[in-house]
Parts: C-alpha cells; sequence; structure tokens
C-alpha cells in the first residue's frame, strides 16, 4: 500500500478520533507496548521434536488438516517464526512446549528433560532480544493414555508426571533468569472423563496434592510465573474435566498463581472478558489463551470478533495490561500455517488499538449519569470510525507490511519455502 496514503488517511482518523477527545499517538505508544506470546505450535500442528513425525495424541485436544508445509524441524520451525515475527509489528515474546526441546537426535523422556535441551532456544531468544514462557506437555504420551496425568491414581504415573512439570518449572525459570524477563509457565492437563464418573472427589484431591508437590519449590517471580489452565471439556472428556475452572481459581487464589482463562475453555455464552475484572480482585495476575471457540471445539483462528474485542476492552479500560499476560493458543492445520498465525496475532492486536480508541471517560460519564441510550449510541458509533486507517499507520511506522500487502508475503514464502519442504 501507497505510504502517502496511508499517511494522508491516518491524519483524517486522527481528527476524527480527536473531535470525540481520544488521542490516536498515545494509542499507538500504548499499542506498542502490549507483547502478544507467540505459541509455537501453530508451526506444527502441536506435533514437537521428540521423534521424528511426532503427532498430537489425544489428551482432548485435536488438529484437523492437512494443509502441506508444516516444520518438521526445529530449523524450519525457527525459520518460519522468523517470517511469522517480521510480519507482525512491534515485539512479541515465544511460547514453547516442552516437546520442542533440543534433544540431538535421543529418545528423553518428559521426567528427564533439562535446560540443555531449550538452551539453544533461549539463545535465539536472547538474539532476538525477546522474552519466552513455557509450558509442561501433560499429553500425547503413553502415560497419559489412560486420560489422567497429574490426578492419575496410579501413582507412578502420576510421579512421573510432577516430576516432569517440576523440571518445566525449573526450565521456564532458567529461560527467565537468562532473558531477563519473568516466563510464565503454565499447567494444562486433558485429565477428565468421557461419561459421568463416580470418584470425581479423590481425583481432585490428587490434582490438589500434585500442585502442592509442584509448587513446594520456589522460584522468584522476576524469574518464574506459575499459571494453572481450567477447562470446561474437551473431545472425549465430555462428562467431567478434573482441572475445572471451579478448582483452578480457587487454587490460584489461595496459593498466590496465575489463572489462565483460555476463552475457547468455557460455555459459548460465558465471556473471558468478564472475567478479567472478576479474577483480579482475588489473583494478582492472567494468562490468556486467546483462541476462537467455534460450537464445540476451541482452537480456530483468532479473529477481530466481539470476544476478542471485550477481553481487550476490559484490559484497557481497567487498566490492568501490567497484570495480564497475553498469549495465543490455536492450531489450524487445514490453511497456511504462518499466514494463520499472523492472521490471529494481527487480529488481537487490532482488537487492542481498537480498545485503546475508546472515548473512555465519555463512555463511563453517560453511564454514571444513566444515560444508556447515549452509551449504547456511542459505543455503535465508535465501530464505524476509522480505526483501520490508524492501524494501516501502526503498521507502516513499525515496517511491516501495511493492510493487504502481507499477504503477498505470505504467499511467496509459501511457494518458495513451504510448499518445498
Ligand atoms: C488445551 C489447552 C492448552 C493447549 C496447549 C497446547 O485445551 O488450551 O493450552 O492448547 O497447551
Ligand atoms: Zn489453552
Amino acid at each position: 500500500m501507497k505510504k502517502a496514503l496511508v499517511e494522508k488517511a491516518y491524519r483524517l482518523a486522527k481528527e476524527q478520533y480527536a473531535a470525540l477527545g481520544v488521542d490516536t499517538e498515545k494509542a499507538l505508544t500504548e499499542l506498542n507496548k502490549i507483547k502478544i506470546s507467540l505459541h509455537c505450535w501453530q508451526t506444527d500442528d502441536v506435533g514437537g521434536f521428540e521423534k521424528p513425525g511426532a503427532e498430537l495424541g489425544g489428551g482432548g485436544i485435536q488438529v484437523t488438516g492437512n494443509f502441506p508445509g508444516k516444520a518438521k524441524t526445529i530449523e524450519q520451525m525457527r525459520k518460519d517464526l522468523d517470517v511469522v515475527m517480521a510480519l507482525i509489528p512491534g515485539e512479541q515474546r515465544l511460547n514453547l512446549h516442552a516437546i520442542y526441546g533440543e534433544f540431538g537426535g535421543k529418545f528423553v523422556d518428559r521426567n528427564k528433560i533439562e535446560v540443555k535441551h531449550f538452551q539453544g532456544w533461549i539463545n535465539w531468544a536472547k538474539k532476538r532480544k525477546i522474552g519466552m514462557d513455557f509450558n509442561c506437555t501433560c499429553f500425547s504420551h503413553p502415560y497419559a493414555e489412560d486420560g489422567f496425568t497429574l490426578s492419575s491414581k496410579n501413582e507412578k504415573y502420576r510421579k512421573f508426571w510432577v516430576e516432569h512439570t517440576k523440571r518445566c518449572r525449573a526450565i521456564s525459570a532458567e529461560m527467565g533468569k537468562q532473558l531477563g524477563t519473568p516466563s510464565v509457565h503454565n499447567i494444562w492437563i486433558p485429565d477428565g472423563s468421557k461419561d459421568t464418573p463416580v470418584d470425581r472427589n479423590t481425583l481432585r484431591t490428587l490434582l490438589k496434592k500434585s500442585l502442592d508437590e509442584i509448587f513446594a519449590v520456589k522460584y522468584p517471580r522476576k524469574y518464574l510465573k506459575d499459571s494453572i489452565e481450567s477447562k470446561l471439556f474437551g473431545m472425549g472428556l465430555e462428562s467431567m474435566t478434573v482441572g475445572s475452572h471451579d478448582f483452578y481459581l480457587g487454587y490460584a487464589a489461595k496459593h498466590g498463581t496465575m489463572i489462565t482463562l483460555d476463552n475457547g475453555h468455557f460455555h459459548p455464552t460465558e465471556q473471558v472478558g468478564d472475567k478479567i475484572s472478576a479474577c483480579l480482585q482475588s489473583v494478582d495476575e492472567i494468562l490468556l489463551h486467546l483462541t476462537r471457540g467455534v460450537r464445540w471445539d476451541s482452537d480456530h483462528v483468532v479473529t477481530f470478533n466481539d470476544e476478542i474485542t471485550l477481553i481487550a476492552q476490559e484490559i484497557i479500560r481497567a487498566k490492568v495490561l501490567n497484570r495480564v499476560n497475553i498469549g495465543l493458543d490455536y492450531f489450524d492445520a487445514s490453511l497456511n500455517r504462518i499466514g494463520a498465525y499472523v492472521v490471529g496475532a494481527r487480529a488481537v492486536q487490532i482488537a487492542f488499538l481498537f480498545a485503546l480508541l475508546e472515548p473512555f471517560k465519555t463512555l463511563v460519564k453517560f453511564e454514571e449519569e444513566g444515560k444508556n441510550f447515549e452509551r449504547l449510541a456511542m459505543m455503535e458509533l465508535l465501530k464505524t470510525k476509522p480505526y483501520g486507517a490508524v492501524w494501516d499507520y501502526f503498521c507502516l511506522i513499525n515496517n511491516v507490511p501495511v493492510a493487504e500487502d502481507y499477504i503477498e508475503t505470505i504467499q511467496e514464502y509459501e511457494g518458495n519455502v513451504l510448499m518445498k519442504r
């Protein structure tokens, strides 16, 4: 897109927003501070590098589609990530799962992983001056096949997963230490049951016991921030999830961990945007897993929809950006994975920009004066304002392709690299 045109459109947009009392320059400065943690698993459908050709196995999550070009090696994945990061304005973070270590062609079981398997990634992040987040991988493993990990009644398995998660926290803390920015470690487990269980209580008691064992090891918060992720149900675990929202929110509030809100993990009529100010009364920080739920599935590519907009608005309105860690979580193998990655990350940024361009004070004033028509009218009006012109300008000043231009870059990468894999 022509630079002069982008600048001209921005000037007009700036004037229109100024008329509403909104400072677009300030919005752009704020937007630049928002970092998104990029979920590495979008590049290879949650396969990982434990063994060649590894694929996501069970555990209540599924990837569908067979679009060619998925990353099969760490080198390919890093190349893809560089392309993704070059197409997203601003600075981001990298979010790694434990199955993405550099295991040197040997099989290293999950209860044996160490910092050395991730040092290459840490160096990679150091070079790019970005922070890293981490996740234990409590799925796609023979010891998770019966559907239970940290809540397993099989003591051998439960201990195995506790050991794995402890090691993951140690690795995560080392990432935070070396990179000079706290690393968020997130725990999600697939434990649950397809049919109605009769002993929910023992399973939840076991999960609590495992978490207590895991968190008994303390790390400075400047290195590591712990988070726990709930889910309403998963594929094959329709009747009960051990780590439900009630379970984890209670645990987080009592033990001082963060809570992960994945917006694909609730009933479709529940809004994660509404949960932010609710949870932040009792927990210090939140980790978001931004995704797009479609009917019963939770992992479609994020788009700029009402759900994501409300999440961004609630964070900006409540001024809690410093207490919310933003991560993506989706995996779609039915379209160009790099393209999907960029579409989702940009959608999140656009939602934040939209939220930053809101005349909050005016709206609150209407609300406090009981002027509900005026509040509604203004919120509708904002949807017609030229935030797209501000977004294009943001891309321009950040030296990334503006508007539709990034589509072509991805098409070229698809032809030159992805299709040749
Ligand atoms: C699964 C959870 C979890 C995973 C990733 C791969 O439902 O959302 O966060 O998607 O850890
Ligand atoms: Zn998630």
